[in-house]
């Protein structure tokens, strides 16, 4: 094997967002281009061109197209950097939440995750990669600033001339000075989430005939739902669908929500339908549960999650506390107020999560974007919310809509929608938003379409572990009666900007629980379009999605 050094030039638009870097595959495919950021990434980590050695690397991906060419690749820099060991997932495939057990478990160094999560994939689609540190977490805003940084002055990449790397089977090669183990890409996560549920009680539960339909979107989460679900829980075969992890997605939209899985909802609305639905998105960090004839808000599942923890043996001790990101609703904010803990609000994006479950300062997290987690791991996790339900299901003998109902009932229901307008031109969104900005100072106080704005901001945090500041996280508007609107640009698209605007109200009165969201949510979405003039910026008069 020989090393090559070969020059290179920055491409300038290797910024990474929400959650990693996400492009086009078209840019993926440029040469070079995957190559200058993961250099930038290795000289960020152990110093300009300083080597590896001693240090472990998990790699994986969500099998979406091209995942197996950009694995060859980054095997390549990991060895030309002189790593001790790489543990690969069986077939380039491991989710991301996957990845983040497997480091915890096996005490690497990090990992790089190959997905684009719930973006659309297949050669006209998205690709993306992320970086998790030694805690198993996506990298801090720190780090990936200065990646960045440095991805603008690169001139040059360490590689080697290695022929392709089997990484079909499992076992162990030597390759310079590295050994790149290829592993079972379910095994770790199984372990962990065996550990906090209560396996006999779900196996039990099935075997009474309950009714589960998983479906994976023909993304990442297929292996790891089969494995656990029909091969250890008992559910029937079958029970999870679109199960194989293809390139394309099949052409769906592995975004797990009821318009992207509406086959799901449908069966779930069906008169025969099964007891339960769930989907998992891309990388199979996301969730979506639906009960018979029921869909379940994000908000909502975290907040029930949190005041049954208790019942599922992994949280028996009780939380330590739990976090939501801003724009997720406040329903889980109460929960932890009965409970009499603390609940932290960061701005979006699973990273900023990280600090607060290694300090042991929460126990819970979750997004609205469909995202519920814990301190297993320290990435969101698709397969542990199901089966955390499940477990809560089989416990309670409650069903997933009398689960919701109860805390409906206990909390009043955080009446909630998130509308998306998406692939706007960037120009048109960053004067949106910079003229939203700039009318803040006045909004207070004001009554705008018929509601009076008691405060407005635009949200910033100080992480109260390190300090560190994130700023311009999202505009919120808040009215007296505790309604919320907040709106912010996506940090994960790859076509022009998506304006992303979150509405929530609080309904105490039972009888009010069932009115058709939109329509109760018609007076905040009327003031979103008059402080931020959405239609004057964009031409748009519709969102492109409500969830
Ligand atoms: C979106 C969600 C955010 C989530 C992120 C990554 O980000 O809103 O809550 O953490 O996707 O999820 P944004 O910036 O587009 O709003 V995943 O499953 O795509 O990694
Ligand atoms: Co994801």
């Amino acid at each position: 094997m020989k090393l090559t050094d070969l020059p290179s030039q920055p491409f300038g638009d290797q910024q990474p967002g929400t959650s990693g870097l996400r492009k086009k595959v078209t840019v993926f495919q440029q040469p070079g281009y995957l190559e200058n950021f993961v250099q930038a990434l290795f000289d960020q980590l152990h110093g300009p061109g300083q080597s590896a050695a001693g240090q472990t690397l998990v790699l994986g991906g969500d099998g979406r197209y091209y995942n197996r060419v950009a694995l060859q690749t980054l095997l390549r820099l990991a060895v030309a950097r002189g790593y001790d060991r790489v543990l690969v997932g069986q077939g380039g495939i491991l989710s991301t939440p996957a990845v983040s057990a497997v480091i915890r478990r096996r005490r690497a160094s990090g990992g790089i995750i190959l997905s684009a999560s719930h973006n659309p994939g297949g050669p006209a689609g998205d690709f993306g990669i992320k970086y998790n540190g030694a805690n198993g977490g996506p990298a801090p805003e720190s780090l990936t600033g200065a990646v960045y940084q440095r991805t603008r002055s690169i001139d040059h990449y360490l590689s080697c001339d290695l022929p392709e790397v089997g990484i079909d089977q499992l076992g162990s090669q030597t390759l310079g000075q590295t050994v790149v183990e290829v592993i079972d890409p379910v095994a770790d996560h199984a372990a962990v989430l065996r550990e906090l549920f209560d396996f006999d009680a779900i196996r039990a539960l099935f075997a009474r005939g309950f009714r589960l339909r998983y479906d994976a979107m023909w993304a990442v989460g297929g292996p790891y739902a089969r494995a656990l679900l029909e091969g250890e829980l008992g559910a029937p075969a079958g029970t999870v669908v679109h199960a194989t992890p293809l390139e394309d997605f099949g052409g769906l939209h592995p975004d797990p929500n009821p318009v992207n899985a509406a086959e799901l909802v449908a069966c779930l609305f069906a008169a025969d339908g099964p007891d339960m639905g769930a989907a998992s998105d891309g990388d199979a960090d996301r969730n979506m549960v639906l009960g018979r004839g029921f869909v379940v808000a994000p908000s909502d599942s975290l907040a029930v999650l949190a005041a049954h923890a208790h019942r599922v043996p992994g949280y028996r001790q009780g939380l330590a506390g739990v976090a939501r990101s801003m724009p997720t609703s406040t329903a889980v904010d109460r929960v932890a107020s009965a409970l009499g803990i603390p609940c932290h609000e960061t701005p979006t994006g699973w990273k900023f999560f990280g600090n607060l479950l290694d300090a042991g300062q929460v126990t819970l997290c979750g997004e609205e974007s469909y995202g519920t987690g814990s301190n297993h791991v320290r990435e969101k996790d698709g397969l542990w919310a199901v089966l955390f339900w499940l477990n809560l299901v089989a416990v309670t003998g409650q069903s997933v809509e009398q689960l919701v109902r109860g805390l409906w009932r206990q909390h009043g229901r955080c009446v909630y929608s998130r509308h998306d307008y998406e692939a706007i031109p960037l120009a048109q969104a960053e004067r949106l938003i910079s003229e939203l900005r700039a009318s803040l100072p006045a909004l207070a106080g004001q009554t705008i379409a018929g509601q009076t704005i008691a405060w407005a901001d635009d949200f910033a945090y100080t992480d109260p572990v390190d300090g560190s500041r994130s700023e311009r996280q999202g505009v919120r508007l808040l009215l007296a009666d505790s309604s919320r609107v907040v709106l912010r640009l996506s940090g994960t698209g790859t076509e022009g900007a998506t304006l992303r605007v979150y509405l929530e109200r609080h309904e105490p009165d039972p009888a009010r629980h069932d009115l058709p969201l939109q329509q109760a949510l018609a007076p905040l979405a009327a003031l979103a379009e008059a402080v931020a003039r959405i239609r004057h910026h964009t031409g748009r008069d519709q969102p492109d999605v409500m969830t």
